[in-house]
């Protein structure tokens, strides 16, 4: 008798622990699988930055209270982006707004309903220069990157900076976003861009950045995304990579510019750009096993009706990028905005982008 009670546990164990086989998905494998399933399928998240905290003529004012029901891609598109950006510059201050006005407070609450919804965030960083106190774009020393790194001048406080970013994403909780840290950094308009400091300060830069958040401070639901501006030659954009273990998703930064010329040049040249950049970021994805992505695109206030269809798509939709994200519509910057708006006459297009069916938003 004892005998097969002690066997019928045994097996009853045995089962609980073949149950129990799978570990627990944690957040980041949930949005890693998310990701590459788009890639897999041909569908493209789309996203958008500071969507619901602000939109082409409209501002969120009294956060605490507000539903963070609008939107402007919604108003367009009846669908909330997939994805949304933020951008995380003056957190390094202690600032209570970031360097756009947006409140840390609303952009904490808007980045957890936008994953509440089902939908993804991403953090982008703009901080100020350490070294001379001036803003991201301040470019007058090439020092500042050096300054920064552990026996520099700066790399007290720095660690300070980097705290406050890391406990700004800490305070989301148990959620997986996307942090891409150090972008555009092959041009030379940032502190830490190509001109700015040797490609071995940049990429002890993110390291060193990478190590605080993960190692230090066990964030580990981060997908992190390299992304240089393009078009640039894959052994350029390779030029600064910090390596495999640092990085998840490779991105690019690529804008529609008018300039001087027609919309018709302007479309054509970006194009080229787009398809240029991710056939390269298509052959370095799949020999490093990286998702790839458009991490930032747009045409400034939309002057071609038929942009998103037209423009856009032809050059997409044959690549394989998880998602894409188009930046702000600014409030209070006439003019500077990239998604359409309730009633600016180049919307349809977009509305018709949304209809499409590789093209993923949030229903
Ligand atoms: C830039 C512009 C600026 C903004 C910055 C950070 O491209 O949109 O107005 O301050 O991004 O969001």
């Amino acid at each position: 008798m004892k005998k097969i009670v002690y066997a019928s546990l045994a097996l009853l164990l045995s089962a609980c622990s073949t149950g129990n086989k799978r570990p627990m998905e944690s957040p980041k494998d949930v949005l890693l699988g998310q990701l590459h399933s788009y890639a897999e399928k041909g569908r493209i998240a789309y996203g958008h930055q500071d969507d619901l905290v602000y939109g082409h003529d409209w501002v969120v004012e009294d956060w605490e209270n507000d539903a963070l029901e609008r939107s402007d891609v919604k108003d367009v598109t009846g669908k909330y982006p997939m994805l949304i950006g933020f951008d995380l510059g003056g957190i390094e201050l202690g600032n209570p707004e970031n360097l756009d006005g947006v409140p840390f407070g609303l952009m904490r609450k808007a980045a957890l309903k936008q994953i509440e919804r089902g939908g993804m965030v991403t953090f982008s960083w703009h901080p100020r220069n350490p070294l001379t106190g001036g803003d991201a774009w301040d470019i007058s020393s090439d020092q500042v990157v050096k300054s920064v790194l552990p026996g520099g001048e700066k790399a007290g406080e720095f660690m300070l900076w980097l705290q406050r970013a890391a406990d700004f994403i800490e305070s989301l909780g148990e959620v997986a976003v996307i942090f891409r840290p150090w972008h555009e950094n092959l041009g030379s308009w940032f502190w830490w861009g190509g001109r700015l400091c040797t490609a071995q300060e940049y990429q002890e830069l993110y390291r060193h950045t990478w190590l605080y958040f993960t190692k230090e401070r066990g964030l580990t639901n981060i997908l992190w995304c390299y992304s240089p501006n393009g078009p640039i030659p894959p052994e350029v954009y390779m030029s600064r990579y910090p390596g495999d273990e640092f990085v998840d998703v490779l991105g690019t930064d690529i804008y529609a510019f008018v300039g001087n010329g027609s919309l018709e040049e302007a479309g054509v040249r970006f194009q080229t750009q787009v398809k240029d950049m991710l056939s390269a970021l298509v052959a370095l994805g799949n020999e490093h096993k990286k998702l790839i992505c458009l991490s930032e695109t747009g045409l400034e206030s939309l002057p071609d009706p038929k942009w998103w269809t037209e423009t856009l798509v032809p050059c997409i939709k044959d690549f394989p990028i998880t998602y894409l994200l188009t930046w702000r519509n600014a409030h209070d910057k006439p003019g500077h905005f990239y998604a359409a708006w309730e009633g600016f006459e180049g919307a349809a297009d977009m509305k018709a982008f949304s209809e499409l069916d590789n093209i993923v938003f949030l229903p």
